[in-house]
């Protein structure tokens, strides 16, 4: 399907299609949350849904399927993506918002394409899709989740610093990469605060 226009509840549908259904279930969470912190946080009620709804539409594309897209269309990888190819469904899924699913806006674009690593000085509704990603109801597994579900009702930036603080602990714990940007926006959020 390609849209002209983003439509949601096109996309809502496009999504139950493309996404395997514990995924779909996490972008419904991602979108209603993400609608409730818009309304209170005072940002576009309508722009946290669509980007909600479309954060992980690449995230069920396999990942040589990705590397491809990737190659196709001129899209950067760099060294940890290439080794860390799921971290390219933030980067991938912003490029089919607007080219299948016909988003323009490019806040909705920009904050599908830094969801997973975050980036210095995000805009409300980046963080809004950040935090939301982490937070909503279906998550089960992520320390301190009560304390920073209240948080992220009160004050966006103090609940997306608890959550990088956390991401970053969680990846040094496992061992795993982590990508220059997920620490570029821990430290510039903790200078911030
Ligand atoms: O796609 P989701 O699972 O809904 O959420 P996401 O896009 O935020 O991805 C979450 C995972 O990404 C989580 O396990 C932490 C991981 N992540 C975030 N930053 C980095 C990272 N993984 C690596 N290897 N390196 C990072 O810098
Ligand atoms: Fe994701
Ligand atoms: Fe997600």
């Amino acid at each position: 399907m390609k849209l002209k226009q983003a439509d949601i509840g096109k996309i809502r549908k496009a999504m139950e299609k493309t996404l395997d259904a514990k995924r779909y279930e996490h972008t419904l969470g991602v979108a209603y949350t993400a609608s409730c912190l818009a309304m209170c946080h005072g940002e576009n009620i309508k722009n946290a849904e669509l980007a909600g709804l479309l954060h992980d539409c690449a995230k069920c594309i396999d990942n040589s399927k990705k590397l491809k897209i990737c190659e196709k269309h001129n899209i950067h990888v760099n060294k940890i993506e290439g080794k860390n190819p799921f971290l390219l469904h933030a980067k991938v899924g912003s490029f089919l918002a607007m080219e299948r699913y016909g988003v323009r806006d490019k806040d909705v674009i920009n904050a599908i394409l830094n969801h997973t690593t975050g980036r210095p000085g995000m805009t409300k509704l980046e963080k809004i899709i950040y935090i939301a990603d982490y937070i909503e109801p279906n998550r089960k597994q992520a320390p301190n989740l009560a304390a920073i579900r209240k948080l992220a009702f009160e004050d966006l930036d103090r609940a997306l610093l608890k959550i990088l603080e956390d991401t970053l602990v969680y990846l040094e714990t496992i061992k795993s990469d982590i990508d220059p940007m997920t620490q570029k926006t821990y430290d510039y959020y903790k200078e911030v605060k």
